[in-house]
C-alpha cells in the first residue's frame, strides 16, 4: 500500500527522543536522525496537540543524502503521560511521554523537606495514567542517626504496596548501582520537586549526560517551569530516562471523588465492605477503610493523604457545578 517513493529506501524503526515542534529527533541504534512527520498525522488527530510524542516508537524512511528522516508510521502506545494543554489550545491533550515503563517520584531526606503527601498525590496520578511507580529518596547523606527509623517506616509504607523504594545519595554515590539496575532497558520518568537532586542523580549514574544542575533562584524559576518539552536521554547501559518537572496534576482532576480509593492499593481491598455503597470513607458509619486504619492495617498517613486529595477533588467538583 505504500507509495512508490517509500519503496526506494528501506524503512527502519526508532524511538522519538526529542521534539521541537516540526522536527523530531529519532534514535535508530546509535544514530540520531532529525525527522519530519507526514501531514496526515496532524490532520487525523485533532484532539491531540502533538500527534508524535517523545517516547513514541516510529517507522521512518531515511533520506541518505541529507541524513534526515520521514516518519511514516507511529506504533501503538502501551501508555502515556499526558496533561491538558494550556495556552492557545486549552483542554486539549498534550502527550508528554509515551511508552513509559516506570515513573520514579523523587524526594530528598531534607532540603527541600521530605513530603509524603506529595508522594501520595503523585502515586495516584501515576495510577490514573496506568503507570507503574516507584520512589527515589535522595540526599541520604543528610540524614542524621536519629532519623533512620523514619526511613524504615517509609519502606514498610510503600515497598509493601508494590512501589519499589530506592534510597540514594547522588552526591556521595550511595545506592547508584541499584538505580542503574532499575533503569536498565527501561523508559523511566524521574519527577519530583525542584532541588531534590533529579539532575544530579542522572549525572551521577551517567556522567556523559551533563544535565544542568544547581540551586534555582526564584528569578529564574519562572522560566524553568515553562519547560514542558520532555526529552529522552539515552543511557549507555540501555534504556532511556526523562527528567521532568512535576506530574502532580496529571489526570487527577479527571478522577471522580467516589473512585479515588481505587487508586490507593492499600485502601482498594476494603471499599466493597463499607456499609454504604457510596461511602466516601470520610465521615460515614460502618466504613471498612476507617476500620482498617483503626486496626493498624492501613498507615494513618496514607489515609490522611486520601482525605486530603478527596477534599481537593470535591472542591474542584463544586467549582464546576453550575449554579
Ligand atoms: N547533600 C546532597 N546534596 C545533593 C544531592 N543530590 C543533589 N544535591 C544538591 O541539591 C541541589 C539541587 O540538585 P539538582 O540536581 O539541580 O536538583 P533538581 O532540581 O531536582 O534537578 C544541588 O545543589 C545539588 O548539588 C545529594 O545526594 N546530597
Ligand atoms: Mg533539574
Ligand atoms: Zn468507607
Amino acid at each position: 500500500m505504500s507509495a512508490q517513493s517509500d519503496e526506494e529506501t528501506p524503512h527502519v524503526e526508532g524511538t522519538v527522543t526529542r521534539s521541537t515542534g516540526s522536527w523530531y529527533e529519532v534514535q535508530v541504534g546509535d544514530r540520531v536522525i532529525p525527522s519530519r512527520v507526514r501531514g496526515k498525522f496532524r490532520l487525523t488527530r485533532q484532539d491531540v496537540t502533538n500527534p508524535v510524542a517523545v517516547g513514541d516508537r516510529v517507522t521512518l524512511r531515511i533520506n541518505d543524502e541529507d541524513e534526515t528522516g520521514f516518519i511514516t508510521d507511529i506504533h501503538a502506545r502501551t501508555n502515556k503521560l499526558s496533561r491538558r494543554a494550556a495556552g492557545h489550545r486549552p483542554g486539549e491533550e498534550h502527550v508528554m511521554v509515551a511508552n513509559v515503563d516506570r515513573v520514579w517520584i523523587m524526594q530528598s531526606v531534607k532540603r527541600p523537606r521530605f513530603n509524603p503527601a506529595f508522594i501520595d498525590r503523585l502515586l495516584v496520578a501515576a495510577a490514573v495514567n496506568d503507570l507503574p511507580a516507584g520512589l527515589i529518596i535522595n540526599k541520604m547523606d543528610l540524614m542524621g542517626p536519629g532519623e533512620q527509623p523514619g526511613v524504615m517506616d517509609l519502606h514498610l509504607r510503600y515497598d509493601d504496596l508494590g512501589y519499589p523504594v530506592l534510597p540514594t545519595s547522588a552526591a556521595g554515590g550511595a545506592g547508584l548501582e541499584r538505580v542503574r539496575e532499575a533503569l536498565t532497558n527501561q523508559t523511566s520518568v524521574i519527577t519530583g520537586p525542584s532541588g531534590t537532586g533529579k539532575s544530579s542523580l542522572l549525572n551521577a549514574i551517567e556522567p556523559g549526560l551533563d544535565v544542568e544542575t544547581g540551586e534555582v533562584s526564584d528569578s529564574t524559576r519562572k522560566g524553568t517551569h515553562t519547560t514542558t518539552h520532555a526529552e529522552l536521554h539515552a543511557l549507555s547501559f540501555g534504556g532511556y530516562v526523562v527528567d521532568t518537572p512535576g506530574i502532580r496534576e496529571f489526570g487527577l482532576r479527571d478522577v471522580h471523588p467516589k473512585d479515588l480509593a481505587h487508586f490507593f492499593p492499600d485502601l482498594a481491598p476494603y471499599v466493597n465492605a463499607c456499609k454504604f455503597p457510596d461511602c466516601t470513607h470520610d465521615h460515614e458509619p460502618g466504613c471498612a477503610i476507617k476500620d482498617a486504619v483503626d486496626r493498624g492495617h492501613v498507615h494513618p498517613a496514607r489515609y490522611e493523604s486520601y482525605l486530603h486529595i478527596l477534599q481537593s477533588l470535591q472542591n474542584a467538583e463544586e467549582r464546576r457545578r453550575p449554579e
